[in-house]
């Protein structure tokens, strides 16, 4: 069975198009750079979606960089967002949570203006279980007068990204994007194979019920992190005066597209299970252009100290403590560290 376009249907090209010539928010390479990393995700969220019919479940029997075991569609999808991404000639250079240093575009191909950083497959602990991954994106400019660009260019505080996005594979695939305008969302239209517009502008409430964390750490957390939690669980008799629900995906993807949807507080902190990590997150490939995505929906995100997007990068794999979501419970918590540190 086939489906008719629906009236005024949107495609992602159109509305890139559209943002061009009415909004000057993109030029013709940021829209290609767009396009070119949407097809990619089209392509990973079909090798997700054949499971253990597309032989790529289980490990890789790899680690990368950061000591993490690889699952094979880590680095299938890794493969993907490189071989679509580096002969268009939008790109200067590309990071990747998988890849120890950036990767350079090959002499045969035209460089661009364009710093592209992405987690390949985020949650992939999930991948063998049937839950939702995705792949999160950054664009930041080249700094000028750099041609071969090195981990030095990528360390750009996120005020500086020019776009950022995710995708979602789950019972559908969705894409997030935001060009520093709002927050705009697309899903794939498994038929006609293009991402049509299905909500412009989303807007995360300033206040919510519901949070997400990964409690199990909670014997290793400092004392601001359990006075905010123990509040929460106290309930309507305790000092935050109703109920609070919680959910954890364990893959930020899916956890931040829920927060999206109707609001919420993703938090994870800095613990002391190993006190030489600050946080688990990445700050370039995760933090970053999550926070964008936030901010820009109406949402707040900070480490628990500062601004995500402030944060002055020292190295590319850097991690930090995440807290994003509905504004008032980000600065509630937020305050509590400020106090304390
Ligand atoms: P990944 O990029 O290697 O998949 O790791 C990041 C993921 C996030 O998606 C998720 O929020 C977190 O790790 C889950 O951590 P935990 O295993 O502590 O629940
Ligand atoms: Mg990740």
């Amino acid at each position: 069975m086939s489906s008719t376009p629906l009236p005024g249907r949107i495609s992602l090209s159109r509305f890139l198009i559209e943002q061009q010539r009415e909004k000057g928010h993109l030029n013709a390479d940021l829209r290609l750079l767009i396009e070119v990393v949407a097809r990619a995700c089209k392509r990973i969220s079909i090798a997700v979606g054949k499971g253990a019919l597309g032989g790529a479940l289980g490990s890789a029997g790899t680690q990368n960089v950061q000591g993490e075991t690889q699952k094979k569609l880590d680095v299938v999808s890794n493969e993907l967002l490189l071989e679509a991404n580096e002969w268009g000639g939008h790109l200067a250079a590309l990071a990747s949570e998988e890849m120890d240093d950036p990767h350079p575009i090959p002499h045969r191909y035209p460089k661009g203006e364009y710093l592209l950083v992405f987690d390949p497959l985020d949650g992939s602990s999930n991948i063998d279980v049937n839950i939702s991954v995705g792949t999160i994106f950054s664009v930041l400019r080249c700094p000028d007068g750099i041609k071969d660009p090195d981990e030095s260019s990528f360390l750009q505080p996120g005020t500086r990204q020019v776009a950022a996005g995710y995708a979602v594979y789950g019972s559908s695939t969705v894409l997030v994007l935001t060009l520093g305008d709002g927050v705009h969302q697309f899903t794939l239209d498994r038929e006609y194979g293009d991402f049509p517009l299905t909500q412009s502008d989303l807007r995360i409430p300033e206040d919510t019920s519901e949070f997400a964390i990964n409690m199990s750490n909670m014997r290793h957390w400092e004392a601001p992190m359990r006075r905010y939690i123990d509040e929460l669980l106290a309930g309507r008799t305790g000092p935050r005066g109703r109920d609070f629900n919680m959910r954890w995906v364990a893959s930020m993807v899916a956890d931040v597209h829920r927060i999206l949807t109707r609001g919420g507080i993703f938090i994870y902190p800095r613990d002391l299970k190993d006190p030489s990590k600050p946080g688990k997150l990445r700050l370039m490939y995760e933090a970053n252009p999550m926070a964008m995505i936030v901010e820009q929906a109406g949402g707040a995100a900070t480490t628990g100290l500062e601004r995500i997007l402030d944060v002055q990068p020292t190295a590319l794999h850097q991690r930090v403590p995440v807290f994003l979501g509905s504004k008032n419970e980000v600065e509630r918590v937020t305050a509590y560290h400020r106090e304390a540190a």
